[in-house]
């Protein structure tokens, strides 16, 4: 914990470090929220970045610097409607101006403001709640539209190209021999069966249908700050992953982690079920939010983005959970074969109401 201290004591804005913990339920980097007595900045978020995962923890940084710049100034030509708030998340700096330290040993550390009075829920609360997240993801893209992408780094190259999922899942299967159980016989079948079609967003922005665009990476519902207030959306958080790429990765990881109301962490995977009520909810504040920049040709691929985004989380879930563990972070040794039990439901609860979905994509627009 002394360590701690001191690290945070490196990116202070003001007053005494009191208190540092634990903090979020992020899979990968390493969260402490820290107390300061302070009158100005009471807290702020300090962060460990898993650099085995992040090998260039610099671009994110860098990201995160050109992002807050850009929607400041945007935010000031036009201010949020009445009644509604938006925040960034900004990077403090050290007190020699860095936006990051490295440690002794090499770890990487960097630090940002906390966005007061709001707060995060890990499951989608009800249809509002769907709507406000939607909302968040149109915003934050809206927001972000007319910045040109060879502004942003990529933090992890091909991070949401299903294909090198599939690719490393075979080598993964071709170096392990799973242990036999009817879970595993139905994961194994269930990603058999969906390698066709596994590069459907690849293709077509390789045949110049869709583009690449400034997206978030990882809008999952705990991504997204709540006002407590208001029940509005006020920020979106965990920059990490943002950089050029398809809205349809962004729409499609909302979604996923949207409608599924018994969330990612479920031990009840057969009982997991894409609702499309929620669908609705989440769709109708993210399009009026998002604006002009979503052509029909976007359109046709947003259900393929949901499915997809789905399968891919779960493979990669499966491939982690066959290579021991070296991703994402566990609390049991099962944890990531569950993981991807529910999301491939999910998949299948998508693939049933393929039609229904198209139909809300249609009825939302
Ligand atoms: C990881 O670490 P966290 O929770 O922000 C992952 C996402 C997954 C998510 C699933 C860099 O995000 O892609 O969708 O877990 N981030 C990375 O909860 O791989
Ligand atoms: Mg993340």
């Amino acid at each position: 914990m002394d360590d701690l201290v001191a690290v945070a004591d490196r990116f202070k804005p003001s007053g005494e470090v009191v208190e540092v913990r634990e903090f979020g339920s992020g899979l990968v980097n390493a969260t402490f929220l820290v107390a300061l007595d302070s009158e100005k900045e009471k807290r702020f978020i300090l962060q460990r970045i898993n650099t085995a995962i992040f090998p260039r923890p610099e671009r994110i940084m860098g990201n995160l610097g050109v992002i807050a710049g850009h929607v400041q100034g945007r935010l000031k030509a036009a201010p949020p409607e009445a009644g509604r708030r938006w925040e960034v998340p900004r990077p403090l700096l050290t007190e020699e101006g860095g936006d990051h330290w490295i440690g002794p040993d090499g770890s990487f550390w960097r630090a940002i403001s906390f966005i007061e009075g709001a707060q995060t829920f890990d499951t989608i609360q009800d249809a509002a709640h769907a709507g406000e997240v939607g909302h968040a993801l149109g915003t934050f893209q809206n927001l972000l539209s007319d910045l040109p992408t060879g502004k942003l780094a990529a933090t992890l190259e091909g991070f949401h190209v299903t294909p090198r999922y599939l690719a490393h899942f075979d080598e993964v299967m071709a170096k392990n021999r799973p242990r036999k159980s009817p879970e595993m016989d139905y994961a194994l079948k269930f990603v058999a069966g969906r390698r066709e079609g596994a590069g459907l967003l690849e293709e077509a922005r390789d045949a110049g249908k869709l583009r690449l665009r400034p997206i978030h990476g990882d809008p999952k519902v705990n991504n997204v700050m709540m006002d407590r207030a208001t029940g509005r959306a006020v920020a979106m958080i965990d920059l990490d992953t943002a950089g050029p790429g398809l809205v349809h990765y962004d729409i499609g990881d909302c979604l996923r982690s949207g409608c599924n109301p018994l969330g990612e962490e479920t031990d009840r995977w057969e009982a997991v079920r894409f609702e499309t009520e929620l669908c609705r909810a989440v769709l109708s504040g993210y399009l009026p939010a998002a604006g002009a920049f979503l052509t029909e040709e976007d359109d046709e691929y947003l259900c393929d983005a949901v499915r997809l985004i789905a399968f891919e989380l779960g493979l990669r879930f499966l491939t982690d959970y066959l290579e021991g563990d070296v991703y994402f972070k566990v609390k049991e040794p099962e944890h990531n074969l569950l993981r991807a039990l529910v999301q491939f439901k999910l998949t299948e609860s998508i693939e049933s109401q393929e039609r229904a979905i198209r139909d809300i994509v249609g009825e939302t627009r």
